[in-house]
């Protein structure tokens, strides 16, 4: 039999199901690699105290770590939800103290419901130490803004020239995500020559809850198959599209993206890809 390839996710755990590591393990499943986990968090608000982001110790974190790279080992990790400046530092030391080829970093900042997921103090953090390990870098326009030290984001060009600027944080390559554009839904990816577009139709829809973390971790998990990163790039979107036309929700608050929406519907919308050397 041939073992299926090999993806940790590093990220929060989200109670409800749609994001964060629930949302990177379904994703694991539906590319067929084998998924594995390093909580760094728990996402969900006590009705009393109103607590939302419950913190794991950075020992808890350095055993889940340990586990599951000495019981399996890794072809690709990605990393979500990481929350403070000393999980992101922990998680900078763990990457490089192991040989490892594919490395998404999604700079995740605020949920849809406008949970913080990422203290204010570990901005920094985050830029000198982990996006300079990365692969790819994934952040929305949000977070590229924040990135960009609060640079107003609006146009497709506007996107582009973040994705250049934000190459010089040290990561291989940039995804900007335009989710957030009016129009279609364009991300722009960068390499340092040449700028690719990646243009889906807008679908409109509330429920996109954990789109980010579906969208990484199915770069995550084509990396690990050995695909380039632009086809990487271009297999997830196509798998986001189609995961956010079928999503739904089960109540009045914002509802999830359909993993298994490929598998029983095929592809729903094609995707535009343009490249440009600069
Ligand atoms: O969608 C961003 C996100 C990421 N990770 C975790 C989350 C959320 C949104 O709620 O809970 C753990």
């Amino acid at each position: 039999m041939s073992k299926p390839k090999r993806v940790l996710t590093i990220a929060g755990s989200a109670a409800g199901g749609s994001a964060g590591i629930q949302a990177d393990i379904k994703t694991f499943q539906e590319f067929d690699v084998y998924g594995m986990s390093v909580v760094t968090a728990i996402v969900g608000r006590h009705p009393e105290t109103g607590t939302n982001v419950h913190q794991q110790t950075i020992e808890a974190i350095e055993a889940q770590f340990a586990t599951a790279h000495r019981q399996v080992n890794f072809d690709a990790i990605k990393t979500g939800m990481l929350f403070s400046k000393e999980v992101i530092e922990t998680t900078a030391r763990l990457l490089a103290s192991i040989d490892i080829a594919h490395i998404v970093v999604d700079p995740v900042m605020v949920g849809k419901l406008d949970s913080k997921l990422l203290k204010d103090d570990a901005i920094e953090a985050l830029k000198e130490q982990l996006i300079p390990l990365a692969t790819v870098t994934t952040p929305n326009m949000t977070e590229a803004s924040i990135l960009l030290d609060d640079r107003p984001l609006q146009t497709v060009d506007d996107l582009k020239q973040a994705a250049i600027d934000l190459h010089e944080l040290g990561p291989a390559y940039v995804l900007v995500k335009g989710g957030r554009l009016d129009g279609p839904a364009v991300d722009v990816l960068y390499e340092g020559t040449t700028l690719t577009t990646l243009e889906a139709p807008r679908i409109h829809t509330d429920n996109t809850s954990g789109a980010g973390c579906t969208y990484s971790a199915a770069i995550a998990a084509n990396l690990a198959k050995g695909n380039s990163i632009k086809e990487a790039v271009h297999i997830a979107k196509q798998f986001i599209t189609t995961a956010i036309e079928h999503s739904f929700t089960y109540t009045d608050l914002v509802g999830p993206t359909y993993h298994a929406a490929e598998r029983k519907y095929g592809i729903s919308h094609d995707i535009h890809v343009t490249s440009e050397k600069i």
